[in-house]
């Protein structure tokens, strides 16, 4: 860039300020964390009790609620869904809530997938 006649001279036309050059920023596009939510097994729990949980919060069919329950009491734990941060935090809260208003020990939590 040179300076014309129509051009104040203050600005300095050092490297990184020569409106000449065109740059590209790469922006990479980051997606959110995603959070899983694990059902943990217990012995006092009402089987009938984790398969309404799993079909009222996660939307699940009764069937499908019914072998997640299973999967629960057989292995100690499940993932039943994986969502965002405030969704997950969400569906713990409601679960655990839920148990402790019928006075369940039935535990709920999440960690970062
Ligand atoms: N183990 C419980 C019982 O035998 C049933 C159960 C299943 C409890 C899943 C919690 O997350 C759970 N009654």
């Amino acid at each position: 860039m040179t300076i014309g006649p129509f051009m104040m001279a203050d600005t300095p036309q050092g490297p990184g300020n020569d409106s000449s050059v065109l740059t590209k920023t790469k922006s990479k596009t980051q997606r959110p964390p995603l959070y899983k939510v694990l059902l943990l097994n217990d012995d006092y729990t009402p089987m009938e009790f984790v398969v309404h949980v799993l079909e009222r919060f996660f939307g699940m069919s009764h069937a499908q609620s019914f072998d997640i329950m299973l999967t629960v009491h057989k292995k100690g734990l499940a993932v039943v869904g994986v969502f965002s941060f405030e969704v997950a935090e969400t569906k713990v809260a409601q679960v655990m809530d839920f148990a402790r208003r019928h006075q369940h020990p039935l535990q709920c939590t999440m960690e970062k997938e």
